[in-house]
């Protein structure tokens, strides 16, 4: 903090000292993913291949959002459109962008029921089943170690009271078709977050019920599965739910992650501005409710474009909503009152060391993955080493966005070890045997 020393001097009167604090307004972020990562989360979108060579399209994808999903292109259509041959172009086109410019990237969808290929909506039985895990393992693979979570299994729920699944060619091929697909993903990429993604099931209703007795039954028996998904597709008939954050606390209660994978609220103005910042509050209210998505970038790149129901307007200029968004998430240009602290994590370590460090794990019998935050301090960091306790008989396979890990430290990658001061970045690895436990040990260097 900067401080400025004003001396007011005022004829004879006592000369008095005012240490004014200046503004921490040139620190707020000023972009939805910069201000996201200070709340530890993510802020994505979705994205179309053929869009990317528009400058104005590609300008805001670049500027706000830490995140892709690729809005059709990873779908089973797009990515296996003849039995056995892949076709990854359009999707690969969207990750290797995304990669190159620090974005994650949501994997949608490995197998749901609508856009399949004509061949596959022409299958049944064990022919169909066979082909879905064999789509799942060979797009899985393809991507494995770049995907951050995947929406393994897509919709496959019905609408209404009924709390049963969804009728489908892959439904008909038995009910354990949604824990295959989670199975077989998890082989085929490890590090990858699995995720259920479904519409719907915002609130409490007999839907998200029923997703709900999924997902507990899936943590009871082993069946991997890392975070849910909801989509949040809003308008007037399909309003944001009052107990939105209550549906997705439950759910993170179960161990799991939740994301808001889909956001749109139809609308404009105040009042969908207003809509925007409570589904953001919600999220920010739950520990584990880690990114939000967005589906789409400008009003015209909507899938219900009429609706007029993202960020930015045609033109790519922001939306009052954008503004509502940015300031929920506490970024913005307004001069907050008074300075913000900085609030050590409970679970950080060596506070001292100019850095600290936290852990999320996702450990399954043989194996784990941990992603790591580490944060700076007062100081802006030109560099970071982690050294976290590998149990004895467990080994460290490999490691992303960091260097080293063998020995249990981590050294930053060529491009993340400067961070600013307060700021964040995040690195991963996984192993095999017993994951690592304890606080991780951050150091500046
Ligand atoms: O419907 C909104 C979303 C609901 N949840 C799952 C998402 O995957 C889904 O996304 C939408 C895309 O935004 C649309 O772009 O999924 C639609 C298909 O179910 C996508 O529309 C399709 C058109 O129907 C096709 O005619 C077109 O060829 O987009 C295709 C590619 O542009």
């Amino acid at each position: 903090m900067r401080r400025t020393l004003v001396l007011l001097t005022a004829g004879a009167v006592t000369a008095a000292a005012a240490v004014v604090a200046l503004s921490p307004s040139a620190n707020a972020a000023t972009t939805l993913g910069a201000a996201a990562a200070e709340k530890g989360r993510y802020f994505g979108t979705a994205v179309a291949a053929y869009k990317l060579s528009d400058s104005v399209y590609s300008g805001i994808l670049n500027r706000e959002f830490t995140s892709v999903t690729p809005e059709n292109e990873m779908k089973w259509d797009a990515t296996e459109p003849t039995q056995g041959t892949f076709s990854f172009g359009s999707a690969d086109t969207i990750v290797n962008r995304a990669i190159a410019n620090g974005q994650k990237v949501r994997g949608h969808a490995l197998a749901w029921h609508s856009q399949q290929p004509s061949w596959a909506e022409n299958l049944s039985g064990t022919a169909l089943r066979n082909a879905m895990v064999n789509h799942v393992t060979q797009v899985a693979t393809h991507y494995r170690g770049k995907i951050d979570s995947w929406d393994v299994v897509n919709e496959a729920f019905a609408d209404g009271g009924s709390g049963a699944r969804r009728d489908s060619n892959l439904q008909r091929t038995g009910n354990d078709w949604i824990e295959v697909a989670f199975r077989t993903a998890r082989a085929a990429d490890p590090a990858a977050k699995l995720c259920y993604n479904d519409y719907n099931t915002d609130g409490q209703n007999a839907k998200s019920n029923a997703v709900y007795a999924m997902v507990r039954d899936f943590k009871a028996r082993g069946v991997p599965i890392d975070c849910v998904g909801f989509q949040s597709h809003f308008n007037a008939q399909s309003p944001l739910p009052a107990d939105y954050q209550a549906n997705l606390q439950r759910f993170a209660d179960l161990g799991l992650d939740v994301q808001i994978t889909e956001l749109d609220i139809e609308g404009s103005g105040a009042t969908q501005a207003a809509t925007y910042a409570a589904a953001v509050r919600a999220c920010l209210a739950v520990t584990r409710c880690n990114g939000i998505t967005v589906w789409g970038i400008r009003d015209t790149d909507s899938w219900r474009a009429s609706g007029t129901p993202l960020l930015f307007d045609g033109s790519g200029n922001p939306k009052p909503a954008y503004a509502a968004v940015l300031t929920e998430l506490g970024g913005g240009t307004t001069t907050p009152s008074s300075p913000v602290p900085s609030s050590p994590s409970p679970s950080s370590s060596n506070p001292a060391a100019g850095c600290t460090a936290t852990t999320s794990v996702n450990a399954w019998t043989g194996g784990f993955v941990v992603t790591v935050k580490v944060t700076a301090g007062a100081t802006a960091l030109t560099g970071w080493t982690v050294g976290v306790t590998v149990p004895s008989g467990s080994a460290v396979t490999n490691t992303w966005n960091a260097t080293g890990g063998a020995s249990g430290t981590f050294t930053n990658a060529a491009w993340n070890g400067r961070v600013a001061a307060g700021g964040s970045t995040e690195f991963g690895f996984q192993g095999t045997g017993g994951a690592p436990a304890g606080a991780p040990v951050c150091t500046a260097r």
